[in-house]
């Protein structure tokens, strides 16, 4: 079956809505992906602008197909055709849905934007090894995500958000920090500590991204992301015996 005629069968189901999800890989795992920060962002990007959507939560080996190079969600699948990389989907989004904008008028602002933007993306391989590596590894990777807060909190945040009053594509790359982080800081035990007297502003602005309404209204409940996991975790602990 072609993208398009994919698209069609769901259009039947879902008759007003062009914008799917796909929340499964074909490898027929449920990888939990109702936690993923990085879909998650995809869904901010889409309240945010108000766009109607629908979850593909289909196990289907055709979802394979929408994202073959890298067989990962999230997959945004518009007028029958996908498109795959969290802050590419939002980008994508943004330009489709001009109302609302996640980035600014203003070329040099935008350019910030995109800047801290990647700069999260970079980063985040840096997160991962904190809470995946121990020992010396561990406390290399501790220091340099320290390094990576006191960047954003001496350079990269404005008044409230990223560029300034609202929230824009840099606070939805880092959204993860202000929700998931705790969560795998208790799963793991590791703490990469944002303490209100050394931090003030990430603080501020973790407080700012997770009251905003439409933020808000779609966050994974913790309970079930711990519960999520720690099963993980097990499971790789098992695997490695
Ligand atoms: N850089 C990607 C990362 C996406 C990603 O890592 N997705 C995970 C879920 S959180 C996934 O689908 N993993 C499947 C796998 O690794 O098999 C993005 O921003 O979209």
């Amino acid at each position: 079956m072609t993208g398009s005629s994919f698209a069609l069968t769901w259009w039947a189901i879902f008759p007003n809505i062009s914008v799917y999800f796909c929340i499964y890989t074909a490898s027929k795992r449920n990888l939990g992906s109702y936690t993923s920060p990085f879909l998650y962002r995809v869904i901010w990007a889409l309240k945010l602008k108000g766009v109607p959507y629908a979850y593909l939560s289909n196990k289907s080996d055709l979802l394979l197909q929408y994202n073959s190079v890298h067989k990962k969600i999230p997959v945004l699948v518009h007028g029958g055709k996908p498109i795959a990389e969290s802050i590419v989907i939002v980008e994508y989004i943004e330009e489709t849905w001009p109302d609302n904008p996640l980035l600014p008028k203003d070329p040099y602002e935008r350019a910030r934007a995109r800047f801290w933007t990647k700069f999260g993306e970079d980063k985040l391989p840096t997160f991962f090894e904190a809470y995946r590596t121990v020992g010396e590894q561990q406390e290399k990777a501790i220091k340099e995500a320290l390094e990576v807060f006191k960047n954003i909190e001496d350079h990269g945040l404005g008044e409230k958000f990223f560029g300034g009053d609202t929230i824009g594509l840099a606070d939805i790359e880092f959204g993860w920090i202000a929700h998931w982080m705790g969560v795998m800081e208790e799963v793991t035990s590791v703490e990469i500590l944002i303490e209100a007297h050394t931090f003030p502003r990430l603080q501020a602005w973790m407080k700012n991204f997770k009251e905003a309404r439409v933020i808000k209204e779609n966050l994974p409940d913790c309970d079930k992301m711990l519960a999520y996991y720690k099963r993980g975790r097990e499971m790789n602990a098992l695997k490695s015996q």
